[in-house]
């Protein structure tokens, strides 16, 4: 699927802004067909945003079911005889669609974009009324997993995952067109051969067609061709994409008609660059790469989920200020913003699954919901693994093209020390790697299953940690945490891949001091992170580090959660707690 551009042959309008909005608690919309007229007793509510923090009413936060939004848009004068489609970059976690009366798709996945060709249902110059009905709710098949469970004030989602269950129209609506032949995709995968680059294309087509493709650098000069709707192109002494340097290409892929004028033209980035895994080394270009950064959410005050400019380029701009040159998307695929900001500013990125919380044995009822058994034909199942599957499907087709990214995780902290976790996982990895032989393949093993212990981590290509030695355990005592952490990283590192810390982090109350390093002070943070540094320095298999995280962010309430997880280096505003300058004087060598 390709995502809305306006190009030479293509045009889009976005659909954000105000959109009726309602509730369904007794799920009735479907058959009363809500869909069917104006959403009556509705509100308003913006998109892109999740709905949950912008309504001051604990039954909008807490809702779980069916919520229906509506607006009315006006197909452009001009569309007449084009393909018209209507594109979501995401719904969480899944949505049916219909164009005035008619049902036009479904989409199961809250994270990943879905479309319907809506031409046959719209005529150019009139209005169409454009419904959606959003489920947020959790289920033992959905990804993440979750349950309800009845309680007093009436049904609640659990979930085993850390961070609030914020849903709706998170991100851009769009409506566009393109001509009824029209390119359907478009692969790249890129080389190097000594200075030159290379650039294997695959196109698809509606219909059959001649294929052209032009490849221009970042000053639109031409510097390859090609036709044929796959092929290499050659890029003598390329400037490669690089961590830092986030150089790109256009490649234009061109549709031809019979009288050879261009009917469809679709615009792809390109970053010439390779990931390799050699030995316990991590390499970009030929070269090690050590990354550095965070662990991130998608997560503000309001808006929830949704995606917002200017916080991204304030992000960007805090993590070139910390000299981090890398994060990863947990715990799930973020908007594709992200990644393109990401492919520009040469900020290498783990792009995650929303496969968080398959593991019921996580968190002690800390989370919410236990006594249940992460993977059992009542519970996490192989109808929830083809869901997986489905969704690693989804990742990867709309992220493969970014040279951003670097590895794929497909879980995260699954329970992994079952043989039912081992016969779960083998699947997915082969599926991920048949889908991109390009990029490495990993998951993020949780503490509960140490070396030693951990039944997957043998698929994974690189291995990638989560570990609170001096937070959950050894809490407040730094030097028995430093031991403990220090002789289970000796075991990993025997097993000759590369590992990346992809969490550490201790909770932190902004403006709590401490003359002696307390647990929640900003002391604490400090000592704390300097003690796994110390760990890692000493393991030259470790070739990466991610604090957890990178600002606070909202989770459900709990009695180890004060107004949400604390760990940021940054709360939740963006502000710097003493870590951040700890680590910007650790990571720039330069400050
Ligand atoms: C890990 C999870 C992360 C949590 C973090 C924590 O991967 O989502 O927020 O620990 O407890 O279990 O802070």
């Amino acid at each position: 699927m390709l995502r809305p551009q306006d190009t030479a042959t293509r045009e889009r309008k976005r659909l954000d802004g105000l959109w009726r909005f309602a509730l369904d608690p007794a799920g009735e919309g479907r058959t009363a067909r809500w869909f069917g007229g104006p959403l009556a007793g509705a509100r308003e509510m913006a998109v892109p945003a999740s709905f949950n923090d912008i309504a001051a009413d604990s039954a909008v936060r807490e809702y779980v079911g069916d919520v229906w939004y509506q607006t009315e848009v006006r197909v452009p004068r001009g569309w007449d005889g084009r393909r018209i489609v209507l594109h979501f970059e995401s719904a969480t976690h899944r949505a049916t669609v219909w164009a005035g009366d008619t049902e036009v798709v479904s989409h199961e996945g809250g994270y990943t974009p879905f479309a319907a060709d809506i031409t046959a249902h719209v005529r150019a110059g009139e209005p169409v009324r454009i419904t959606v009905v959003v489920n947020n709710t959790l289920t033992f098949q959905s990804i993440p997993p979750g349950v309800i469970e009845d309680t007093p004030a009436g049904p609640r989602q659990r979930y085993w995952h850390d961070f609030f269950n914020y849903a709706g129209l998170h991100r851009p609506v769009w409506l566009y067109q393109t001509d009824p032949v029209h390119l359907t995709d478009i692969t790249v995968v890129t080389g190097l051969d000594g200075g030159d680059g290379t650039v294997d294309y695959t196109t698809a087509a509606s219909a059959p067609a001649t294929t052209r493709v032009v490849l221009r650098d970042a000053t639109g000069r031409t510097v390859a061709e090609g036709s044929g709707a796959s092929g290499t192109l050659r890029v003598p002494d390329a400037h490669r994409w690089a961590p830092g340097d986030g150089y790109l290409y256009d490649l234009e892929a061109q549709l031809l008609g019979d009288d050879g004028t261009v009917v469809d033209s679709y615009h792809q980035s390109v970053g010439i660059r390779t990931v390799t895994v050699s030995g316990n080394r991590f390499l970009i270009n030929g070269e090690p790469f050590y990354f550095t950064g965070f662990g991130k959410h998608e997560d503000l005050a309001v808006i929830g989920k949704g995606h917002n400019d200017a916080f991204m380029v304030h992000d960007f701009e805090l993590l070139r200020w910390i000299g981090a040159n890398s994060f990863r998307t947990s715990h799930y695929p973020y908007s594709e913003e992200v990644l393109d900001y990401a492919d520009r500013q040469g900020i290498v990125l783990i792009d995650e699954t929303a496969a968080v919380g398959l593991n019921m044995g996580l968190g002690g009822g800390i989370f919410g919901a236990q006594g249940y058994e992460t993977f059992s034909p009542d519970t996490v199942n192989d109808a929830s693994r083809e869901v997986h599957a489905q969704a690693i499907r989804e990742l990867v087709e709309r992220d493969r093209n970014h040279p951003s990214v670097v590895l794929w995780s497909i879980a995260n902290e699954p329970e992994s020390d079952t043989e039912g976790a081992e016969d779960y996982f083998r699947p997915l990895f082969e599926l991920t790697r048949e889908l991109d032989p390009s990029r490495p393949v990993g998951f993020v093993n949780v503490m509960l299953s140490p070396y030693g212990k951990c039944r997957v981590s043998q698929f994974a290509d690189v291995l990638m940690l989560n570990r609170y030695y001096g937070w959950y355990v050894n809490t407040g005592d730094l030097p028995a945490a430093e031991r403990a952490w220090e002789e289970e990283l000796r075991g990993w590192a025997g097993e000759n891949k590369p590992i990346i810390i992809t969490e550490y982090g201790a909770d932190t109350y902004p403006g709590l001091h401490s003359v002696d390093a307390q647990p929640w002070s900003e002391e604490y943070q400090v000592a704390y992170l300097d003690m796994n540094h110390r760990v890692f320095d000493r393991c030259d298999a470790v070739v990466g580090e991610h604090v957890w995280n990178f600002a606070d962010f909202a989770t459900t309430s709990g009695v180890m959660r004060v107004g949400g997880n604390k760990k940021g280096v940054f709360t939740r505003d963006r502000q710097p707690k003493a870590a951040a300058h700890a680590l910007r004087r650790r990571w720039r060598k330069d400050a």
